[in-house]
């Protein structure tokens, strides 16, 4: 068979980590199949031209797989790819939970963790024989069997060709190759060490769809994976951007120690990136581990500075009186922070914006997103606010509005929300706070200095798309100030900083 994987861009990022489960689905394949998996270049066509693309290079199979906020262009591909003969299945955390709307759009649905039942779908659509709806069997209470990830496969990374999936943007390329030869070329692999989340947060999926309970894949199986990543930097053909996807990837410490002192011990260091509750950075052990291992930037999901809205939602591990000291901490050790903030609960008031920000201005430089609260179908908070009829757009996700809310909160409306997520983004990405944001790091190495600058860029772009190279020039032009201090700082170091890219100091 022949089989095309792919997943809607979100319409921001194109894609800029490319998504785990087609490179997962891809190596469980049985042998005999050749599994494709779409890269960047396929995320800028439109729904018709991706169809033909399928039907021109004679595919059997289409596997989609999306988010909610991307179902809407993922049932528009898998459409016009019906309209031409050919069969789609669909999976992922959107269709899992609502099933019997997938099929409208799709010949059979995966509901769940489809790591066990893949080749189940693959041998039937060869039948010609595709089931409805696929699933983990039950247990005799009737609770779903999730996958173990003992057996889970390497991901031979390092013979895929990732220039599909090269994640630096063209103009950026020539000041880097003047500036950090071999830098010009970044590719970002994802990775996962374990499934499920303990917190049960109201506003998630993941706790219902993963589990509470924790999976873990064999440390020396996820050591093999490291060590055919880094691989691809020692063999020259680029940087990688290792992302541990886990929800959180020091929820059991120890192992997360075990690991990170595993890799610092076979010289598998690679620069990498991983979600971690604030609770966990608390210890300092793990937080050195994590430095010494290559962790250059952690996302963590702050959602608030207000302690009343964190309890509204059960996250109740988050303590904002935390926030500064462990940022601190982190910094110090040459480590940023993706830090992840949520507007629009219900004890959210007008002004939420400018307090959020004098919050962040206190801390040392983070890299803050700001969304507005959105039940997703399959949360306990979808489930609430059905039931108390706050819900103006049940099925949002067919009609996505990025930055206006599904439902009202009690003290804002949703304008008043979209207003204040759009403040905090101009206040927090201006060339202002971009210039204040490098200065308070410039004692850090050059490198760290123009990572942070280029991301913090890259990161504006979350919210004021930056696509075209007359825009980046446009971001680049306005934030010349911060360009000429780090240029002026790095020249004035005795070490040039051609010299060397060194993220570590
Ligand atoms: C990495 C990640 C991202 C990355 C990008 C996604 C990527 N490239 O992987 C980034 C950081 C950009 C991201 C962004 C967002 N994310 Co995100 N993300 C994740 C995360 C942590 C890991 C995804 C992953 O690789 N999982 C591991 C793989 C193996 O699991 P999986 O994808 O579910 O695949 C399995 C099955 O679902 C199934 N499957 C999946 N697809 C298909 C397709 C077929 C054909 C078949 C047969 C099977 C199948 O098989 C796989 C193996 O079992 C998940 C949480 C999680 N643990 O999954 C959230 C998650 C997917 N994200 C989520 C959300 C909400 C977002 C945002 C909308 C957040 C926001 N407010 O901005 C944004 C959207 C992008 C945007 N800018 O607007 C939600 C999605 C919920 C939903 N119903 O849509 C999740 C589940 C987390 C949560 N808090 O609930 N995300
Ligand atoms: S938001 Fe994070 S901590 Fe809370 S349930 Fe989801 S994955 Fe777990």
């Amino acid at each position: 068979m022949k089989i095309f994987l792919y997943n809607p861009d979100d319409g921001l990022s194109y894609n800029f980590i490319p998504h785990l489960w087609m490179f997962l689905l891809k190596e469980l394949a049985s042998d005999d199949n050749d599994v494709i998996v779409a890269d960047r270049k396929i995320q800028k066509m439109g729904e018709k031209e991706i169809a033909e693309f399928v039907l021109d290079n004679n595919f059997d199979l289409v596997g989609i797989g999306a988010m909610t906020r991307m179902i809407s262009k993922a049932y528009k591909v898998a459409d016009e790819v019906r309209k031409r003969g050919i069969k789609v299945v669909m999976g992922g955390p959107h269709v899992s939970v609502l099933p019997q709307e997938g099929l409208k759009h799709a010949d059979a649905i995966a509901v769940g963790e489809s790591d066990e039942f893949w080749n189940d779908i693959i041998r039937d659509a060869e039948k010609n024989n595709l089931k409805k709806i696929y699933r983990n069997p039950v247990d005799e209470n009737g609770v779903e069997r999730k996958p173990s990830l003992e057996n889970y496969p390497v991901i031979r990374w390092d013979e895929i060709s990732m220039d599909g999936f090269d994640s630096i943007p063209g103009v950026v390329k020539p000041v880097l190759k003047h500036f950090a030869k071999g830098w010009e070329k970044f590719f970002v692999i994802p990775i996962e060490t374990q499934r499920g989340c303990p917190y049960g947060c109201e506003f998630c999926t993941v706790t219902r769809f993963f589990g509470s309970k924790i999976r873990y894949r064999p440390q020396e199986n996820i050591l093999e994976e490291l060590e055919h990543i880094k691989n691809i930097e020692r063999e020259g053909r680029g940087h990688v951007g290792v992302v541990f996807v886990d929800d959180n990837f020091a929820i059991n410490r120890k192992r997360t120690k075990d690991l990170l002192r595993e890799m610092i011990k076979r010289d598998i260091k690679l620069n990498y990136f991983a979600q971690i509750s604030i609770n966990l950075l608390k210890d300092d052990e793990l937080v050195d581990l994590l430095s010494k291992s290559g962790c250059k930037m952690i996302f963590v999901g702050l959602e608030s500075i207000d302690e009343e809205s964190l309890k509204s939602v059960h996250k109740n591990q988050n303590n904002p009186l935390d926030y500064k000291k462990i940022i601190e901490k982190l910094v110090d050790k040459n480590m940023f922070i993706v830090a992840s903030f949520i507007f629009g609960f219900d004890n959210d008031s007008l002004g939420i914006a400018d307090r959020t920000f004098k919050h962040i201005k206190s801390w040392p430089p983070v890299l803050p997103v700001f969304g507005q609260l959105t039940p997703y179908p399959g949360t306990p908070l979808y489930d609430k606010l059905l039931e108390e009829e706050r819900i103006d757009r049940p099925e949002h996700w067919l009609e996505v509005k990025p930055f206006v809310m599904a439902h009202k909160p009690l003290k804002a409306t949703p304008e008043d929300v979209h207003r204040e997520l759009k403040r905090a983004w101009m206040l927090c990405y201006s060339p202002e706070t971009n210039k204040k944001s490098v200065e308070k790091i410039k004692d850090k190495s050059a490198g760290l200095q123009i990572f942070h600058l280029i991301t913090r860029l890259m990161f504006r772009g979350i919210y004021y798309p930056q696509r075209s190279n007359l825009k980046w020039i446009k971001v680049l032009y306005n934030n010349k100030s911060s360009i000429k201090f780090l240029w002026r700082n790095l020249r004035k170091r005795r070490k040039h900083p051609c010299e060397k890219f060194n993220l570590n100091s």
